[in-house]
């Protein structure tokens, strides 16, 4: 995209992208600039610190970090700037992804990551959280947001059917 971005999509690797593409999905929808990156805590940790240390004063204003396993990822980040960072557990083969969100959730105090559901709809939320957080200024953002809401709410059928 082309406007300067508000939200930053990060993650520690390409595998994450297909989950993390759930976030990046939700912002286009609702019209919302923002940038994706690989940023690894563990094999680009060079590359964290300077993303950190640049993201507010480059007009960061929600920063999405995805990563899996060992996913120090969000917390780093958290610990780099001000910009307020969404973690999302990606779901790992070997332990469901449950190893992802203990990583990422028990975060010391002073140092907020908000953590949402392991997986796609985890990233979806995120995507859904960072436009809360922007509507909160922005009535435009707002109104789409409360319109994507209302058409999810009339989405859902009053009764079961069967298949
Ligand atoms: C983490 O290790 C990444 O966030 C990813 O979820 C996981 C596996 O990475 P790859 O080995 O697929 O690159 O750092």
């Amino acid at each position: 995209m082309t406007d300067t971005p508000q939200v930053g999509i990060i993650m520690g690797s390409q595998s994450d992208w297909p989950t993390m593409k759930e976030a990046a999905t939700l912002l286009e929808e609702l019209g919302i600039p923002y940038e994706k990156k690989i940023v690894s805590a563990h094999r680009t940790p060079d590359r964290l610190w300077s993303y950190g240390k640049e993201a507010a004063g480059r007009g960061l204003q929600v920063i999405i970090a995805g990563a899996g396993g060992a996913a120090h990822l969000p917390g780093m980040m958290a610990s780099k700037t001000r910009v307020p960072v969404i973690g999302v557990p990606v779901q790992t083969r070997a332990l469901s992804g449950v190893d992802s969100l203990y990583s990422i959730v028990q975060m010391p105090k002073g140092f907020p990551v908000a953590t949402m559901a392991i997986g796609a709809a985890g990233a979806a939320n995120a995507g859904l959280m960072a436009a809360g957080i922007l509507a909160l200024q922005d009535s435009g953002l707002a109104a789409r947001l409360d319109a994507w809401r209302d058409a999810l709410s009339a989405s859902i059928p009053d009764e079961p059917q069967d298949d």
